[in-house]
């Protein structure tokens, strides 16, 4: 999969930006553009301002640093710069009109793909920014995020439905695999140096010593979920980190967000329709300090980081960490569900073909699970492109997210790709498992 062919490595970049510019393209033509402009959500940026901002990014990242053009318009650099307008305030802002945005975006990607015709893939080429496409996989990544940010947007969007697609495939037969699965202690190569596109956070590769431990074998259920809401999980301050509790006497929290009680039955919103929450499902839509609380009040805790890589790469009979828990291909449909094909989870003990060597599944795509730990960099770290790509981020303030959501293409994941927010956020498509520690006679 780790090829040098130049020519390859060319068609791969041209793909990479096409499939992310169909996926813009929808997300900013489905609602009409007066929706486009508007406030969704405080906590969100109107769609017209991800449209220009991606257009934006690749201009500076790919038009002006790699291929050294001068700047389209300059005076439009500090409306889209994320940094320096917090997103509720973005609707207010001189923005680029819909139709405005998507000529500015269109230009810029013209040019882009001129500069991927005339790069150098050669693998001996001097600055990494072009290296294997580099540069290009950044770029793709990059609005690959914002069209899973966009599709976030339209969850929280009210209104009829504007988004359709089809629903993930029943279970053919029940889950009865064991709920837990051992993760024998040791060492293993944790990030990774060698991942063509893989960003600096997740670099360099590293050992790391995991002692044993037991992973759910799935990410938790809504129906687990509300036997934890059943048993007055949200009443109790003792499941609760003290800024988790806090959060929920001041939300009044009861239930993960878009829920909603009525007479006796749960059901919640999803992409503009209702409808029962399905038991079988992977919860989504709770927070750090909920996901944190339910571990708690189960007797269990959430995973590390270093947990959840380790049970998603680790080949035990090679020793060696793999790009993904079925190995070294690239993610296909039968593998995970990613890529927005379908607009929620898969039942839980979906996807046999992607379980790792170890009997985990759907630790790909799905939903994002949170882990216990800090974001931090790996020892080695070097900021690239910027500082501010990831390394301002770095610090107690976020948690760690891995293995991606039903709404994260497969070229913006992978085994080592590392997502972070703030513990409160409830509106990325996040759920979890739990993990405890081995005890001593359990340990193989
Ligand atoms: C990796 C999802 C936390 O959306 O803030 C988008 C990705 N970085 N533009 C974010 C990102 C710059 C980032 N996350
Ligand atoms: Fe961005």
């Amino acid at each position: 999969n780790v090829t040098t062919d130049p020519e390859e490595l060319r068609r791969r970049a041209v793909t990479a930006l096409q499939d992310a510019r169909r996926r813009t393209t929808l997300l900013t033509s489905c609602v009409e553009d007066h929706e486009l402009t508007a406030q969704h959500s405080p906590l969100m940026s109107p769609l017209v301002w991800d449209l220009a901002h991606i257009g934006n990014q690749e201009e500076q990242w790919l038009l002006r640093a790699v291929a050294g053009q001068e700047a389209m318009r300059p005076e439009i650099d500090p409306l889209y710069d994320a940094f320096e307008h917090p997103r509720a305030e973005r609707p207010k802002l001189p923005l680029l009109a819909p139709g405005e945005a998507r000529g500015y975006a269109a230009q810029v990607r013209g040019r882009a793909l001129d500069i991927v015709e005339k790069a150098s893939f050669d693998a001996d080429a001097a600055a990494r920014l072009t290296r294997s496409g580099f540069a290009f996989g950044m770029i793709a990544q990059h609005e690959q995020q914002h069209d899973e940010t966009m599709l976030i947007t339209h969850q929280l969007r009210r209104g009829a439905q504007a988004l359709t697609a089809p629903d993930p495939a029943p279970l053919a037969a029940p889950f009865d695999g064991p709920a837990e699965v051992l993760i024998p202690g040791g060492p293993f190569t944790m990030g990774t140096s060698a991942e063509p596109w893989a960003l600096d956070n997740e670099r360099p590769a590293h050992q790391r010593l995991v002692p044993a431990f037991h992973l759910d074998t799935t990410p938790v259920t809504n129906a687990a979920y509300q036997e934890f809401m059943a048993d007055g999980g949200y009443e109790q301050e003792r499941w609760w980190a003290p800024a988790g509790w806090v959060m929920v006497r001041e939300y009044g929290l009861r239930a993960p967000l878009f829920w909603r009680e009525e007479s006796g039955q749960w059901l919640r919103r999803r992409f503009g329709a209702s409808e029962p929450v399905p038991p079988g499902e992977p919860v989504v839509h709770v927070s750090w300090y909920e996901a944190d609380a339910y571990a708690r009040w189960a007797g269990r805790r959430l995973p590390t980081e270093a947990e959840w890589e380790k049970a998603a790469r680790l080949d035990p009979a090679s020793g060696r960490s793999r790009r993904y828990p079925w190995g070294d291909e690239d993610p296909a449909p039968h593998h995970a569900n990613l890529g927005q094909r379908h607009l929620r989870p898969a039942p839980a003990g979906s996807y046999p073909a992607g379980e790792s060597p170890l009997g985990v599944r759907q630790l790909m795509g799905d939903v994002w699970e949170w882990t216990s730990s800090d974001f931090r960099p790996y020892p080695g770290f070097v900021a690239y492109p910027y500082r501010e790509y990831s390394e301002v981020f770095f610090g107690p303030d976020h948690k760690v997210l891995r293995g991606g959501s039903f709404a994260v293409d497969p070229v913006a994941c992978r085994g080592t790709f590392r997502n972070w927010d703030y513990p409160v956020r409830r509106q990325i498509f996040a759920g979890f498992r739990t993990a405890r520690d081995a005890r001593p006679g359990e340990v193989a």
